[in-house]
């Protein structure tokens, strides 16, 4: 898979030199390129933004560069990714979709935002979606594309174990994680489970499903059906 990003600040993807990701980049699973949005204006100051029509607090991006970025990087096998606190949520089910696709392009908006002709534009290039990290505003598309290309590189055979891949999929059982333990079995006080050292491996995860249950209905009741909430 290929992934652009086109952003202000290319150096927040540094981040992705690194651990698993920056491995798969060596071994060429993934191709990754950020590119600086400032290097698509041709004035002096190298202007990205402007003032929004209809007035409003704050200054938005200016079509031209995106346009000419996206010229340079867009085919008509791009998935061009918005992200945006106005898009649709980012789940696990959005990540593995995306991970079948051949070439993503994330445009990394800032300030208030980008001039909406610049997504009308994409659409007649490439598909395109906007997407949500979640139900909170950052300060620009950063650090949501770099949350993204995480979940959805992971899951590309090579990034991690294939083992560890697979065990992935048996616990998106749609419950959170059961409470893990490793040594030592006593520890200041605080003791592993019994159940856990009991080498019982029935009455292990019919404790681990139950756990499971407990801490889905305590902190996400809205992932449980409505007859076990
Ligand atoms: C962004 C901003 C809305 C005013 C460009 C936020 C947030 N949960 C989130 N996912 N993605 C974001 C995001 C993405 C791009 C931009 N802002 C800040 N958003 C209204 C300002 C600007």
């Amino acid at each position: 898979m290929r992934i652009d990003a086109v952003t202000i600040f290319p150096d927040y993807f540094s981040a992705l030199d690194l651990s698993l990701l920056g491995k798969a980049r060596d071994k060429s699973i993934i191709e990754f390129k950020a590119h600086d949005l400032r290097d698509y204006t041709h004035d002096k100051h190298r202007t990205v933004d402007d003032t929004p029509y209809g007035g409003g607090a704050g200054m938005l991006m200016k079509p031209e560069p995106w346009g000419e970025a996206f010229d340079e990087i867009l085919t008509p096998e791009t998935t061009v990714i918005f992200t945006s606190p106005a898009g649709e949520l980012f789940k696990q089910a959005t990540a593995h979709e995306l991970a079948n696709e051949k070439h993503i392009v994330f445009a990394c908006g800032r300030y208030e935002g980008i001039d909406q002709r610049v997504v009308d534009y994409a659409k007649t290039q490439s598909k395109v979606r906007m997407i949500s990290l979640g139900d909170y505003v950052l300060n620009g598309g950063e650090v949501a594309a770099i949350a993204m290309i995480e979940a959805i590189a992971r899951l590309i055979p090579g990034v991690i174990g294939n083992a560890e891949s697979l065990i992935e999929e048996s616990h998106s059982d749609g419950l959170l994680e059961y409470p893990s333990y490793t040594k030592p079995a006593s520890w200041r006080g605080l003791d592993v489970p019994e159940v856990l050292t009991s080498g019982n491996h029935a009455a292990i995860a019919a404790w681990r499903h139950e756990q499971a249950v407990e801490r889905t209905k305590a902190v996400r009741p809205d992932l449980l059906g409505p007859e076990n909430r």
